[in-house]
């Protein structure tokens, strides 16, 4: 069912406990906007437990409430709000069918690819989710204050990277004024998400830098298992190489591979304007915005390099 912000507002209210879920490889939009959004509904007193498979990211882990996330959240809650995640298997261990839950699952969402898998979907093309949730903390009547902005403003810098995709429009800086009137500080949010890198993550970029290739307009690197430091969580390492990648001049799309201890090859794909790879990363399984997509596919390295490379050359060629 598609939605509107009042609506969920409206549904929101109607529970007393309510968890919402942030997306594995967890971002500063899925984090920044279930805080926004848990600091909203707390003002109004509910009881917000928050959810996430993986570690809360550098990028949002100053965020007021950014210890709280539990991979394994109590279950008995009455209502379920996804946000950020484009399909059930985003939320990883934390999805219920609908037959195992109490209540509604309630998606908010600013993914293209996004079908619809909950109860009641707020699927909206903006730059970040913390887009869409702030139309419905307006809806649920809160007032801002420096909090929420700051949790809010979090996602909409690090989607944008620092408003200079190609998702961003006006109203993302509409919305950033607004949280920084209300207390937000850009300057600080934007160091913590771009400057906080570590030299040992640079150093290990370098050496996937160094074994690049390009081939029509398209570029990759990988990031083999062996190269990667124990425990390594690929989204914390990998997404701002794959950012960086899309820097190449030359580069139309771009990919990097980043090999998993579970036997999948997490794939993130760039793309400069004027290109979609969301519809590629989809037919392997995963989804995104038109710049900025992935999915996690079994197989080799090489394999999976192999065929996804294919089908961004063909994009190339097709969409060029
Ligand atoms: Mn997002």
């Amino acid at each position: 069912v598609v939605s509107t912000p009042s609506r969920i507002a409206e549904e929101l209210l109607r529970h007393r406990r309510i968890l919402i879920v942030s997306h594995v490889d967890p971002d500063g939009d899925t984090i920044g906007s279930a805080l926004g959004l848990a600091w909203a509904l707390r003002s109004l007193g509910r009881e917000v437990l928050m959810g996430c498979d993986d570690p809360v990211p550098e990028e949002a882990a100053a965020l007021p409430g950014a210890d709280e996330f539990s991979s394994s959240p109590p279950q008995d809650v009455d209502a379920i709000v996804a946000v950020d995640a484009s399909d059930e298997r985003r939320m990883g261990s934390l999805f219920r069918p609908s037959a195992e839950r109490g209540g509604p699952l309630i998606v908010i969402d600013h993914h293209i690819t996004n079908g619809g898998y909950g109860d009641l979907n707020l699927v909206m093309d903006t730059s970040a989710t913390a887009e869409i949730v702030l139309l419905v903390v307006d809806a649920l009547g809160v007032s801002l204050d420096a909090t929420i902005a700051r949790c809010l403003l979090t996602g909409v810098v690090t989607d944008t990277q620092g408003f200079r995709t190609a998702s961003t429009t006006a109203n993302s800086l509409t919305v950033a004024q607004r949280l920084m009137a209300a207390g937000a500080d850009l300057v600080q949010i934007s160091n913590q998400a771009f400057n906080r890198r570590s030299l040992s993550m640079l150093s290990l970029w370098g050496r996937a830098l160094t074994a690049a290739e390009m081939r029509s307009g398209v570029l990759w690197a990988e990031l083999p298992l062996a190269w990667l430091p124990q425990g390594n969580s690929d989204g914390q390492v990998g997404s701002g190489l794959a950012n960086l990648l899309n820097t190449v001049r030359e580069a139309r799309v771009s990919a990097l591979f980043t090999e998993q201890d579970d036997g999948l090859i997490d794939v993130s794909i760039r793309a400069k304007p004027g290109y979609d790879v969301s519809g590629v990363a989809l037919a392997f399984g995963g989804g995104g915005h038109a710049g900025a997509a992935g999915c996690q596919v079994k197989g080799s390295l090489a394999g999976v390099r192999e065929a996804v490379v294919d089908a961004l050359t063909r994009l190339v060629n097709t969409q060029g």
